[in-house]
């Protein structure tokens, strides 16, 4: 039958995967723990026995591959992909091909590729984006591991991925050892912190007096003006239109817990882990973790102690336009921001791992299929091509910062001091901005201080050199 590739796991990402290679030109041998989903998907495709083949038990998948074997999993990431591969390596020879897509953890995928590697097969860890729609239409993909490993799975790859405007597909070859799952990693945490920043701009609006209708046409009009142009935006569009029978907003009547499956989590502890500050990235996991207390807030709001000023503040006739020009600079700013700490997390990454990562090359697969595609992504691609020592993204975009910093400070006083609404990651932007923008922190110099007081931990001086330490009054 001689198969160019396999799939494993017939979800929604592998099933959709495997009509778009196959659709390619490829002729694809699938195979699904339970053997039910692999019929039932072989029966809604012309493709099947033409270019798509199922599979029921492992001897028969593996044997229909040309060697050597090229197995891409799709199958749940974590202890399933695990169980998979230790089913699977049994039925392959020295030199066979495992390529995992799961939302793995970098540093798992490591571990695979040397157990792997030891009994004589080779791994590559190959993150993938674009949700049901990506995969079959063309996703982003992020391999990382061995270089001759990926050029032989490269033309399959990059026939099935997105292509961007310049034709170039989405998928680039991120580096050593876990490198793909480390972007991959980082592509979700971002992920997480824009996805924040748009429901807590929709979440303003509502307080702020408008009808989801309004909010849907505000967003579109954000949308016309280019700059915010992307996939994120127009899905928080969809959520702001989408209604129940009786016309009312689904969104009132969805439970306010948000669900997550580790990748921004993992994010946020590997930057506090080698050091960089991603203030909107922690506050986007810390954001979901709040909301999954829900029992708690329901007890608490209960208990007599109203979090004043309540909701509900209306915009006052002129002002609202005013208003929501500054909300859509302090958007910009924020998204921005997010990715200047989702690039710096991965800058310091690579330097810790010696992955070999090339930060424009990878930024540009973001371009088109993935979650984060849209127009900003662009300009970010550029001002890394043009600069590679760029100290941060932001820099790259002074007038978004000069024309929009007042307005930003300005929209979240007055959001703070007329409402309760809660903006974790909008507030951790600012935040990020104002200190990674300041050369001296007046802050710092206290704690320094008050470290020396209690513990004669000494302090530097900006006007001397050395260490220095100050006698201090007994106190205790
Ligand atoms: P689904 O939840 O749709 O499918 C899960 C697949 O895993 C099924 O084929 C299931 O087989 C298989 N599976 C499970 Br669950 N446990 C297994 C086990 N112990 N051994 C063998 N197979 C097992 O997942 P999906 O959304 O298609 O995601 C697949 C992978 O793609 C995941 O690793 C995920 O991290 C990654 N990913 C998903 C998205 C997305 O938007 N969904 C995006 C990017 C990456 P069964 O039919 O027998 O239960």
């Amino acid at each position: 039958m001689s198969c160019d590739c396999g799939i494993i796991g017939l979800g929604v990402m592998g099933s959709n995967l495997a009509l778009n290679i196959a659709e390619k030109g490829f002729r694809v041998a699938v195979f699904n723990r339970t053997y039910a989903k692999t019929v039932e998907f072989l029966g809604t495709t012309p493709l099947a026995g033409r270019s798509l083949f199922g599979f029921e038990h492992y001897q028969d998948f593996v044997a229909a591959l040309t060697k050597p074997r090229k197995v891409l999993i799709l199958v749940q990431a974590g202890a399933a992909t695990d169980a998979t591969i230790k089913s699977l390596r049994e039925h392959l020879e020295p030199n066979d091909i495992i390529v995992d897509t799961g939302n793995a953890h970098f540093k798992d995928q490591g571990r695979r590729a040397a157990e792997l590697e030891a009994g004589g097969l080779r791994f590559l860890g190959m993150g993938i984006s674009g949700g049901e729609e990506g995969a079959r239409k063309g996703p982003a993909f992020f391999p990382g591991g061995t270089l001759s490993v990926w050029e032989e799975v490269r033309p399959i790859v990059e026939a099935a991925a997105a292509k961007a405007d310049d034709g170039r597909p989405c998928v680039t070859m991120n580096g050593k050892g876990g490198a793909g799952s480390c972007v991959k990693m980082f592509h979700n945490a971002g992920e997480y912190a824009i996805l924040q920043i748009w429901a807590e701009v929709f979440d303003v609006m509502r307080h702020g007096g408008m009808s989801n209708n309004d909010i849907a046409a505000e967003l579109q009009a954000w949308k016309d003006k280019g700059f915010l142009t992307s996939y994120m935006l127009d899905i928080t569009i969809e959520v702001a239109k989408a209604k129940l029978h009786s016309g009312n907003p689904l969104s009132d009547v969805v439970r306010d817990k948000i669900g997550s499956k580790g990748t921004g989590l993992w994010s946020a502890q590997e930057a506090l882990e080698v050091g960089v500050p991603a203030p909107s990235l922690n506050a986007a996991v810390i954001a979901r973790q709040m909301s999954m207390f829900k029992d708690e807030r329901t007890q608490n709001a209960s208990c007599g102690i109203r979090v004043l000023p309540p909701v509900s503040w209306s915009f006052i006739g002129a002002d609202k336009e005013a208003f929501l020009c500054k909300l859509y600079h302090a958007t910009k700013l924020a998204i921005i921001a997010s990715y200047a700490q989702m690039f710096q997390c991965l800058r310091e990454l690579d330097k810790v791992y010696g992955f070999g990562i090339h930060l424009p090359s990878t930024i540009a697969t973001f371009r088109a299929g993935c979650i984060l595609k849209g127009f900003l992504l662009t300009p970010m691609t550029k001002a890394f091509e043009a600069n590679p020592n760029l100290s941060n993204l932001l820099c790259a975009f002074p007038e978004a910062l000069r024309d929009g910093l007042q307005a930003y400070r300005d929209m979240l006083s007055e959001v703070t001091a007329k409402t309760s609404v809660s903006l974790p990651v909008l507030s951790a932007s600012l935040v990020y901005i104002n200190t990674m923008f300041s050369s001296v922190l007046m802050s710092a110099q206290v704690v320094s201080l008050q470290r020396d007081v209690f513990g004669r931990h000494g302090f530097e001086r900006l006007d001397e050199p050395g260490s220095h330490s100050h006698q201090w009054p007994e106190l205790q």
